[in-house]
């Protein structure tokens, strides 16, 4: 059975953060474990071109945008490849054969009746490249997914009726429980769809850096949407469209995406399949987000993490350690260097590193380096029976997507190999004249280590190739079936020494981010490592505080000309007397009712432009079916007064 599995595609308006990087490291870990157990494994990563989004960034650096394109896509594949990731493919989207895929695609919907032509007038969010209805806004304005502004955009669209296929999704999310992986996020998903779903706006006319229509709708004014073009990167990755030699692979085992994307590849994505009568994939695979020292990561703070130099500082494979044993997949990580030295120095370079370190001292003292496995079984069984116990439970770990359990148990085998160094003390055996029990001590432990290399070699592929290197075997499918399948010894064989693989770190070999300015209290929330939530609509307080919640008095109000929601606020907030607020609450509240009365403010919002003025802020409101009413202190407080 052949085995697909990707990454998201990445915009290339960016370079690569560690969040690309661990999407990156999951699912090259799970090619690479495929691959080993002998599945024939397509790996597919690359980037994503089209879209205002990176005709914007194309121009704001003052560049072509197909060479703008091309400078960034190499830099996420010059990191990929320096990190070794085992992509089969790189497809970028820009690529000739999958654009005309995507026509392909496009061609099968409208002919099956799928796709048809109207208006679209909406809320459009450049960033997210997505319509939103006025319903879905925050306060009549923002994108409720990264919280920009959005423009009203009224144009000529191509629709593709999403809205045939609500009931068939929510079918197949009950006839298929474990699509949506982990569980907790399906919800979200089947909320979301029976909220109802309405035809997607599919093409654009307001810019041109898209895939063009098929020339068989003779329609040069319209580009492919570009989230119609990315999702199907998965397909025309394979040939569909063209040279079909790879669809073999299709349907995906899994799709790997951050919990950002999963809904466009829950909801969009299978409809669109069932629409070209293909079949779904088997999981999609939404893991959570990465902050870093608890904070969220983002250009402006200047906190975002890089890859490039974590690996330089620190190795990048010890990087992929770190990442994939540190966090539940789907759940919310922060990547601190205080937590990632603590893992080097502990599991790297205690229990791993100095046991090999042990066994090659050892074997150099006692054997002149040669093991052998002769008398193993008479005076280690207890310990084979446990090692073998670790070994069969590790499948089913990967299989559900918990990779740190799979690291937690697989580190089992290493406790084992320390603890029957202690308990048999071979040093004193070899004084004592037992000699065969001494060596037999050394080679239980190389073979532990032999096969606890050859399950961590997924995740760790170059390291383990140079443990595998000092106990003269190799790591690959065949070694695979023998030491860990068929439980077999290894042979009689000379060591070889290695220089330690995980020198101890003892202070921070970056750069610490720069701090934001925390409240008091966020400062004292940040002493404890956050931990990971089970739920994940749960919060830190100290997220909570990243909010400055303020208590303000309306000096002055008036309403916005031409607009039928909007107030203009100056409102005093203690040390700021003038801060002006856009609200969206004119249908509900005059100016006169508002001048000398209290609010509570959103006192730390991103400024934004609402109809041409600065809005900094945003007033606490409750809204239901009978109107908005605006959240005020119980009794009057100094303006400037926190709330919290
Ligand atoms: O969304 N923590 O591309 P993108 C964890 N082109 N993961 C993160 C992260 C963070 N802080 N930030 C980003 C797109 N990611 C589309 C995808 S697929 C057909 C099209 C990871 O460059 C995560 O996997 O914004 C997220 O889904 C992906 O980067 C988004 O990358």
């Amino acid at each position: 059975m052949s085995k697909y599995i990707t990454t998201p595609i990445y915009y290339v308006n960016g370079e690569a953060h560690i969040g690309h990087a661990y999407t990156t490291f999951i699912a090259d870990t799970l090619a690479r474990y495929e691959r080993l157990k002998g599945e024939d494994t397509f790996f597919l990563t690359g980037t994503d071109e089209h879209g205002q989004k990176i005709e914007e960034s194309a121009a704001k650096n003052n560049k072509p945008t197909q060479q703008f394109a091309d400078e960034i896509s190499a830099t996420f594949k010059n990191l990929w490849d320096e990190f070794d990731i085992s992509y089969d493919k790189f497809i970028r989207t820009t690529d000739e054969d999958h654009m005309r895929g995507v026509q392909k695609a496009f061609e099968v919907m409208y002919e099956k009746g799928d796709i048809y032509k109207d208006f679209y007038e909406g809320h459009y969010c450049v960033s997210c490249e997505t319509f939103f209805p006025e319903t879905q806004l925050v306060d009549g304005e923002f994108c409720p997914d990264c919280g920009r502004s959005t423009n009203i955009v009224k144009e000529e669209s191509y629709f593709f009726r999403l809205s045939n296929y609500e009931d068939k999704l929510l079918k197949y999310y009950a006839e298929h429980e474990d699509f949506i992986m982990p569980r907790s996020r399906a919800n979200e998903v089947i909320n979301f769809v029976k909220g109802g779903l309405r035809d997607l706006s599919v093409t654009r006319t307001s810019f041109s850096w898209g895939v063009k229509m098929p020339s068989s709708l003779n329609d040069d004014k319209h580009v492919m949407y570009v989230w119609l073009d990315a999702l199907l990167n998965y397909i025309t990755a394979l040939g569909y469209g063209g040279d079909e030699a790879n669809m073999n692979y299709w349907p995906a085992d899994i799709h790997f995406v951050g919990k950002d994307i999963l809904r466009f590849h829950a909801i969009y994505w299978p409809a669109f399949l069932m629409s070209l009568d293909l079949p779904l994939p088997k999981h999609i695979g939404a893991h959570g987000w990465w902050t870093r020292d608890g904070e969220k990561m983002s250009k402006s703070k200047g906190n975002v993490v890089s890859p490039k130099e974590v690996a330089d500082a620190y190795g990048a494979e010890n990087l992929r350690y770190f990442m994939l044993r540190e966090v539940p997949f789907g759940q919310d990580g922060d990547f601190s260097q205080r937590a990632f030295i603590d893992r080097i120095n502990s599991e790297l370079s205690n229990d791993l590193g100095n046991l090999l370190n042990r066994i090659i001292g050892m074997s150099g003292k006692y054997s002149d380096f040669e093991i052998d496995s002769v008398d193993v079984v008479k005076y280690h069984s207890k310990e084979l029976e446990a090692m073998n116990a670790v070994l069969d439970s590790l499948d089913s770990f990967l299989e559900k997507l918990q990779p740190h359990r799979y690291l937690e148990e697989l580190w089992k085998l290493f406790a084992i190999g320390n603890g029957v160094i202690q308990e048999s003390e071979p040093w004193v055996k070899m004084k004592n004249g037992q000699k065969d029990e001494a060596l037999a001590t050394v080679a239980v432990v190389a073979n532990i280590l032999a096969k606890a290399a050859v399950m961590l070699h997924p995740v760790m592929p170059k390291t383990t190739n140079t443990i595998a290197d000092a106990l003269a075997f190799e790591i690959n499918t065949e070694s695979y079936k023998e030491l860990v399948v068929d439980k077999k010894l290894l042979k009689v064989f000379n060591i070889k020494k290695v220089p330690p693989l995980f020198p101890r770190v003892e202070e921070p070999l970056m750069q610490e981010a720069p701090k934001a300015e925390p409240t008091p209290i966020v400062k004292e929330e940040k002493k404890s490592k956050p931990v990971a939530q089970e739920d994940d609509n749960l919060i830190e307080i100290g997220q909570f505080f990243e909010t400055s919640l303020k208590v303000g008095t309306v000096v002055e109000a008036e309403e916005v000309p031409k607009s039928k929601k909007l107030l203009k606020l100056q409102i005093d907030l203690g040390e700021e007397s003038n801060r002006q607020v856009v609200a969206g609450i004119k249908e509900f509240y005059s100016p006169q009712d508002l001048i000398g009365t209290q609010v509570c403010v959103v006192a730390n919002l991103k400024p934004a432009k609402l109809m041409g003025m600065m809005s900094a802020g945003m007033l606490l409101a409750a809204k239901d079916e009978d109107g908005l009413c605006l959240i005020r202190p119980e009794k009057p407080k100094k303006a400037g007064t926190p709330v919290g």
